[in-house]
């Protein structure tokens, strides 16, 4: 194809080589079918999956050189316009690669963080993306810097090629995200202030969390008859966005939130940059930990979205378990009971079984949420219940159902 042809041909879709390294762990997807999402939603079209077995990366390129000169024909021939790795790479892996490639070379961090930039509709929630983009920046200009440094004979000399506009450049970068910082800063203390104030109106807060794409802002609309985003995209949601939910079964009001999905291997930066978005997570009395029962890779989904709770100090909040999707399961793997309990670190947790698509097990879950509302008015008396308290409550109204088996595929 010639320049020419290339530059009237309108915005063709770029087309990517995806390239996942197996190094053996449990939750390696062989199949490559998550980091395929990631692409198609951040724009680029997949033409080739390749999957490499690796006993360590290699510290230069990732992958062995032998590797690379295969991945540099296979781009050639699809007349890829870049490859994407399923791993993060080093800043100098990245520019070692493409280098040698001849394209330009991605890694899932670059990938969610394109997605994440994309999708920010907010002020808070751009001003958070720009927060982890400029991070990731910063890491990346610090590391060529200090590269540059080590060419020229290590800490001391001074002067030479490059170094005036990489430290102007850290510079900004620096200033930029003290900025960014502050705004956040000022963002959070408006946001405390309006949680304060749900507290003193007595409301106990829900919050819907998961991994990206289980359904939980389908659940969200089925609930509250809103209508937040919901599609078939990783990261549909990156707002929160909060709603009244009236309990006819216990007679009361809950808040209930609906906020940014969670996947494997988030990136540090944009968990700390999204800190405000999740403390909404944090703060909740309730989590309804919605899981899509359809998805093969569910159990690893379900163990990332623990970790994650882990890291933004909300794994002691108790837990609803909502197993979404139940109309996609074949009937072998359906449910023989829609409520039951789920073992997880020691502790059983209750469980519901739904779809949010077509309804069923809704009323089932409106019911354990309202007997938990009733627990955690009545265990107290006041509305200052603190966390064990509605645990106890939770799993009260899960252990009434806890000797009935849910699917074998499912436990
Ligand atoms: N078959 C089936 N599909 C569903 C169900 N609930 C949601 N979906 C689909 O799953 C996809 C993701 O749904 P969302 O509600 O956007 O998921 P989410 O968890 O909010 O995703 P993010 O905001 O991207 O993290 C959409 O294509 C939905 O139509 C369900 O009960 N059954
Ligand atoms: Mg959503």
């Amino acid at each position: 194809m010639s320049k020419n042809t290339f530059a009237i041909t309108p915005e063709p879709t770029p087309t990517a080589v995806l390239v996942g390294v197996d190094f053996g762990e449990a939750h390696f997807d062989h199949e490559l079918d998550e980091l395929a999402q990631l692409a198609l939603t951040a724009g680029l079209q997949p033409c080739e999956r390749v999957v490499v077995k690796r006993k360590f990366p290699d510290a230069a390129l990732f992958i062995g050189k032998g590797k690379v000169e295969e991945l540099k024909a296979l781009a050639l021939g699809h007349g890829a316009s870049e490859i994407v790795f399923d791993q993060a790479l080093s800043p100098a892996q990245q520019r070692n690669l493409e280098r040698e490639i001849g394209l330009p070379v991605y890694d899932r961090t670059f990938l969610i963080l394109e997605i994440f930039a994309q999708r920010a509709r907010s002020h808070e929630g751009k001003l958070q993306v720009e927060l982890a983009r400029l991070q990731y920046l910063s890491t990346r200009l610090v590391r060529r810097w200090s590269h540059l440094e080590r060419q020229r004979g290590g800490i001391g000399a001074r002067g030479g090629p490059g170094e005036t506009q990489i430290e102007l450049d850290r510079r900004m970068i620096g200033e930029a995200i003290k900025r960014v910082r502050d705004r956040l800063a000022k963002l959070k203390k408006q946001r405390s202030t309006q949680r304060r104030q749900r507290q003193r109106n007595q409301v106990p807060s829900i919050s819907l969390v998961g991994y990206t794409n289980a359904g939980k802002s389908s659940l969200f609309n089925a609930l509250v008859k809103a209508r937040s985003y919901a599609a078939d995209q990783l990261f549909a949601t990156l707002d929160t966005t909060t709603r009244q939910l009236y309990l006819q079964e216990a007679g009361m009001a809950v808040s209930l939130s609906d906020t940014v999905g969670f996947i494997r291997d988030l990136p540090h930066g944009l968990v700390e940059a999204f800190q405000a978005t999740l403390q909404e997570a944090v703060d909740a009395d309730l989590l309804l930990h919605v899981v899509d029962a359809a998805n093969a890779q569910f159990p690893e989904q379900l163990q990332q979205v623990q970790q994650v709770l882990e890291e933004i100090g909300a794994a002691q909040i108790p837990q609803l378990l909502v197993f979404n999707k139940i109309d996609s399961l074949p009937p072998e793997r359906q449910p023989r009971s829609l409520r039951d309990t789920m073992e997880m670190g020691g502790v059983q947790v209750p469980r519901v079984f739904i779809s949010a698509q077509t309804g069923q097990g809704l009323d089932g879950l409106r019911q354990a949420l309202a007997q938990w509302c009733l627990q955690y008015r009545g265990d107290d008396g006041s509305s200052e219940a603190d966390g064990r308290a509605s645990e106890e409550g939770i799993q009260g109204a899960g252990d009434a159902q806890a000797g009935a088996p849910g699917s074998d595929a499912l436990q």
